[in-house]
């Protein structure tokens, strides 16, 4: 099922959900535009593109590597307890030939319990569409006093959950990435790229995660924001692969 979305057991998805998770201000003149992230994706071979619906429907012709459409999301204005709201239905994400849905769950957020069950439905719905799902799980709210403690738990909650391919943050630590891993079981771990470093401090990381048996990095900053995209992203497909 997850034939697409890798090539060789790895992957490298490129995640362009910022501009409603962070709103503009990741933004410059050039990757304001979905047009210039799509061919990003095309001209680098990404394994798959992350979007919300709303980029899906209007550059749908522009989308050249396979698809995960993101189902829920939220702004960065809202500072209660953390919850993604639905955005989308699998039934939707069929309809726009999604190869893949992704979703956030918050782990430790007051809200857990909601998101749990939605995902549930959610998950047993893309099943029976044979639609591979991505969790992207981050301990959040006011619970988690410390974040980085919880990277496996993340991980090993997405393998309880159903996930395929589960996307979590590094916690800078090669050792309890590898425990994230063994955690994930059969389900894949891949990375998110956070706000964007410099490239010897990336490449670095991208090298610990490898290391540490991850299938690869589900990353945006780190490339739409660099200042040669084309070039970073051959220097971690190295890496990668
Ligand atoms: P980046 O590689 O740009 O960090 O993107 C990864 C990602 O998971 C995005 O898909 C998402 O929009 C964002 O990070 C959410 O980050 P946060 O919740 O920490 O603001």
């Amino acid at each position: 099922m997850l034939n697409k979305l890798m090539k060789n057991g790895k992957t490298l998805i490129l995640a362009y959900d910022q501009g409603l998770e962070h709103g503009p201000s990741d933004f410059n003149e050039d990757n304001v535009d979905p047009k210039f992230i799509l061919d990003i994706a095309k001209g680098g071979k990404f394994n798959a593109v992350a979007l919300h619906k709303g980029i899906v429907e209007k550059y749908r012709d522009k989308i050249k590597v396979p698809l995960i459409i993101k189902l829920n999301g939220k702004t960065n204005i809202w500072k209660g307890e953390p919850i993604s709201g639905l955005t989308c239905s699998v039934e939707q994400a069929v309809k726009l030939k999604a190869d893949a849905i992704g979703y956030t769950i918050y782990i430790g957020s007051e809200r857990e319990s909601e998101i749990f069950t939605e995902f549930s439905k959610i998950q047993e719905e893309a099943r029976k569409h044979n639609l591979p799902i991505i969790t992207w799980i981050y301990p959040r709210g006011k619970a988690v006093r410390n974040d980085k403690k919880y990277m496996s738990y993340a991980a090993r909650v997405g393998l309880e959950l159903g996930a395929d391919i589960i996307k979590i943050k590094y916690n800078g630590n090669k050792e309890d990435l590898k425990w994230a891993v063994k955690c994930a079981g059969r389900a894949r771990v891949v990375i998110a790229g956070g706000v964007k470093k410099n490239d010897k401090k990336l490449l670095k990381q991208v090298e610990d995660i490898m290391d540490a048996g991850c299938a690869g990095l589900a990353i945006g900053r780190n490339i739409w924001q660099h200042e040669d995209p084309t070039e970073i992203t051959k220097k971690i497909k190295e890496i990668v692969w």
